[in-house]
C-alpha cells in the first residue's frame, strides 16, 4: 500500500483527498469547543458548501450548462520568451520580496528586505547594515506598488515587516531597498496599503495592541492598550501621522478617491487571550476620514507617544469625524476594493460570509444621515473561512477560502441582488485549491485596469503535491486562469516559505535599469566618503589610514582583474573595503570575497559597494572575486597581507 502511494500520489489524492482536505475543520471544532459560542459562526452543519462530500463541493455550486472548451491562454513561456506579468510576493518569514515571472511562476529574483543574504552581502555591506540596524530577520507580508490614477507607476514597491514593525520601500529601477522606516509606537505592524489617486500615503495598520506608551506602564490593564492606523509619506518614508484606536488592526485597503483607507479589527472585544478575542459576535471594519484627520494635525488637535514625535489623532470608543467602525460578522480578515472602486470587501475568517461596503455611502455615515451597518449592501455565504478577495474586472470576486481550500467565484451585482431576494445565488463557481488557501491575487487586481487573465493561490499546505523533503514542505503557489467562464488550475508552484502576498503587474509597466542607477541615500554615503577623501570612486584606487586602528581600501574592477593585486593592513585593523565595478557591460556582476574574515559582496555594473571587517591574525588572505565574470575569473584575486 504504502509502495503504490509512493509511486502513483495520484492515486493518493483520490483515496485520502478527504482527510486531508479536511482536517482543519476538525481543528477549528475543536477550537470552537474552547471557546463556546464560537462554534456558532463556523459549525459545519449550518453552512451548505461544508455539509457536502468534498467532492461534490469541489464542483460548481452553480453548474453552468454545457458549452465549448475554453482554450484559456498559453502558460507555457518557451526558452528565451518572457512573461507578460512581474509578480511581487512577499517572502514571508525569509523576510525578503520575490520576482516571479507570470504566467510561467519562474523565480526570477530574490529582492532581500529585512534578512541577511550571504548572496548579495545584504545585510552585511555597510549600507543595508545601517538601515537594518543590527537586525536580521523580518517577516514580510504584504507588497504593494506605488499608485497614480488608480494604478501602478512602475516606481516603488513597499512591504511590511510584522515582526520589527517596519516599512521597506524598493525602486523598481534597481530592484533595491533605499529606505526602511521605523513605526513607531506598534507591534505586528500588518496590513499596508498606499494610497492609490497619487503616490500619497502608505497606510499602516498595528495588529498588536499594546500600552501606549509601552514603558512599563499598563502592562496588566489591556483597557489601556490601543494599536495605531500610521501614515507614511510614500514618497519621503517619514511617518507623518497616527490614529490610535481601541481595537486591533488587521488587513488594510484605501479607496481610489484618497478619501478613506479601512482597516479590519478582529478582537473588537480588546482580549489578550483567545478566548477573550472571540467572545463577541461581531467585529467590525474601520474605516479612516483622512481629510478629517489631516485637519486635526493641522490644527494641533493631536497628542504624541512616548519619545516619538508623531502627531497622535485619538480616535478610540465612540464613532466621530475621524473613524467609523461597520459592523461586521466577528473576526473579519482580509479588507479588498474592488477595481471600480465602489465597493470594499470584507472577508469573514470565522464567517463563511464577505461583507461588501459599498463606499459612496459612508459619506452619510461619517454626516450620521445613516448609520454605519446601512452601508453593507451584500453578505454571500462563500464557504469556510473566507480570507482575501481579487478581481477580473467584469464583476465577479474570487474569495481564498481557507478551511475548505477552494477559491469562490462569485458575482458582485448578484450578491447585492440576493441580499434582498434568497432566490437568487450570486456564488459562480467554487475550485479545489492544495491546501489551505491563504491570499489570492489576480492580475493588476488590485488598479482600476484589473485584466481578468490570471488568479495566483496562494497555499499554505502543499502536503502531497510535491516530493517529500522533509518536514517543511514547501508552499503551493497554484495558477489559474480566469479568462473563462469557469476557473481552471493550470500550474502547482513550490515556493521556499512563506508567500503570503503577491501582486501581478502588467510588464509594460516596470523598467529596470541594467546598470546600477548611483543616485539615492546609498550613493551619497559613498560620495560623502570619497569627497571626504578626495578620491574619485570612478577611477581612483588608494589605500588611506584613517586612524591608528583605522584602513579605507579604495578600488576598482573591470573583468578580470581588481585594480590592487594586494594591499596591507595591520592585526586588528578596521578595514573598509569600497569597491567599484566599472564594467558597464550587462548582466557583468563581481563581487569581493576575503578568505576566511566572513566577507563576500556582490558589485554589479556601474555599482560601488562598501564592507566594514576586523583585519584577522598577520598571514597572507586572497581575495577574490565570487562571480563568475569572465575566463579569467578565477585569476581575479589579489592579496590582503596582514601585518602584526
Ligand atoms: S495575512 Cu497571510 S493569509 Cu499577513 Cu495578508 Cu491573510
Ligand atoms: Cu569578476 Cu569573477
Amino acid at each position: 500500500m504504502a509502495d503504490e502511494h509512493a509511486q502513483n500520489p495520484e492515486v493518493e489524492s483520490e483515496e485520502n483527498g478527504t482527510d486531508r482536505r479536511d482536517f482543519l475543520k476538525g481543528g477549528i471544532a475543536l477550537g470552537a469547543g474552547i471557546i463556546g459560542t464560537a462554534a456558532v459562526a463556523c459549525a459545519p452543519e449550518k453552512e451548505a458548501p461544508a455539509a457536502k462530500a468534498p467532492a461534490e463541493a469541489a464542483a460548481p455550486v452553480a453548474a453552468p450548462a454545457k458549452k465549448a472548451e475554453h482554450a484559456g491562454p498559453e502558460i507555457h513561456v518557451p526558452p528565451g520568451k518572457l512573461d507578460d506579468y512581474y509578480g511581487f510576493w512577499s517572502g514571508g518569514q525569509s523576510g525578503e520580496i520575490r520576482i516571479v515571472g507570470v504566467p510561467s511562476m519562474r523565480e526570477l529574483k530574490r529582492i532581500p528586505v529585512f534578512n541577511r543574504d550571504a548572496a548579495s552581502g545584504w545585510g552585511g555591506d555597510d549600507f543595508s547594515k545601517q538601515l537594518l540596524g543590527g537586525k536580521l530577520s523580518g517577516d514580510t507580508h504584504h507588497v504593494h506598488l506605488s499608485y497614480n490614477d488608480g494604478t501602478y507607476d512602475g516606481r516603488y514597491v513597499y512591504v511590511n515587516d510584522k515582526a520589527g514593525a517596519r516599512l521597506a520601500r524598493v525602486r523598481c529601477d534597481t530592484m533595491e531597498v533605499d529606505m526602511i522606516t521605523d513605526i513607531p509606537n506598534s507591534q505586528g505592524t500588518h496590513g499596508i496599503f498606499p494610497q492609490r489617486h497619487k503616490t500619497g500615503y502608505v497606510m499602516c495598520n498595528a495588529e498588536f495592541r499594546t500600552p501606549q506608551v509601552n514603558d512599563g506602564r499598563d502592562m496588566d490593564d489591556p483597557t489601556k492598550y490601543g494599536a495605531l492606523h500610521t501614515a507614511v509619506d510614500g514618497e519621503t518614508m517619514e511617518v507623518k501621522w497616527q490614529v490610535m484606536i481601541e481595537g486591533n488592526l488587521d488587513l488594510c485597503a484605501t479607496d481610489y478617491k484618497g478619501k478613506y483607507s479601512f482597516a479590519t479589527c478582529y478582537n473588537s472585544e480588546g482580549g489578550v487571550t483567545l478566548e477573550e478575542m472571540m467572545a463577541a459576535e461581531r467585529d467590525h471594519l474601520y474605516v479612516f476620514n483622512i481629510a478629517a484627520i489631516e485637519a486635526a494635525v493641522k490644527a494641533g488637535k493631536t497628542m504624541t507617544i512616548g519619545d516619538s514625535d508623531v502627531p497622535v489623532v485619538d480616535a478610540r470608543g465612540e464613532d466621530g469625524p475621524y473613524v467609523i467602525r461597520v459592523p461586521v460578522p466577528k473576526s473579519p480578515h482580509g479588507i479588498n476594493i474592488d477595481p471600480t472602486g465602489t465597493y470594499g470587501i470584507c472577508s469573514g475568517k470565522l464567517s463563511p460570509t464577505c461583507t461588501v461596503v459599498e463606499l459612496d455611502k459612508l459619506d452619510a455615515v461619517f454626516a450620521g444621515e445613516i448609520k454605519p451597518r446601512d452601508a453593507v449592501v451584500a453578505e454571500p455565504e462563500v464557504g469556510l473561512g473566507p480570507l482575501h478577495t481579487a478581481f477580473d474586472g467584469r464583476g465577479n470576486a474570487y474569495t481564498s477560502i481557507f478551511i475548505d481550500s477552494v477559491v469562490t467565484k462569485w458575482n458582485i451585482d448578484k450578491a447585492i441582488q440576493a441580499y434582498n431576494d434568497e432566490t437568487i445565488d450570486p456564488i459562480i463557481q467554487k475550485i479545489d485549491v492544495h491546501y489551505q488557501i491563504g491570499h489570492i491575487n489576480a492580475s493588476m487586481s488590485e488598479t482600476k485596469d484589473a485584466d481578468g487573465k490570471w488568479l495566483v493561490a496562494l497555499c499554505k499546505f502543499s502536503k502531497d503535491r510535491f516530493l517529500n523533503v522533509g518536514p517543511l514542505h514547501p508552499e503551493n503557489d497554484q495558477l489559474i486562469d480566469i479568462t473563462g467562464d469557469e476557473m481552471k488550475l493550470v500550474h502547482d508552484g513550490p515556493t521556499y516559505p512563506e508567500p503570503h502576498d503577491a501582486v501581478l503587474v502588467k510588464r509594460e509597466m516596470i523598467h529596470p535599469s541594467k546598470m546600477m542607477v548611483r543616485d539615492g541615500p546609498r550613493f551619497e554615503m559613498y560620495e560623502k566618503m570619497a569627497a571626504e577623501d578626495g578620491v574619485d570612486l570612478m577611477k581612483d584606487s588608494k589605500v588611506i589610514r584613517k586612524g591608528p586602528n583605522k584602513v579605507r581600501v579604495y578600488m576598482v574592477s573591470v573583468a578580470p582583474a581588481f585594480s590592487q593585486s594586494s594591499f596591507r593592513v595591520k592585526t586588528g585593523d578596521e578595514v573598509q573595503l569600497v569597491i567599484t565595478n566599472l564594467d558597464s557591460v550587462e548582466d557583468l556582476s563581481h563581487g569581493m570575497c576575503v578568505s576566511k574574515h566572513d566577507v563576500n559582496f556582490l558589485v554589479n555594473p556601474q555599482d560601488t559597494k562598501t564592507m566594514t571587517f576586523t583585519a584577522g591574525p598577520p598571514g597572507v588572505y586572497w581575495y577574490y572575486c565570487p562571480w563568475f565574470c569572465h575566463a579569467l575569473h578565477l585569476e581575479m584575486r589579489g592579496r590582503m597581507i596582514v601585518e602584526a
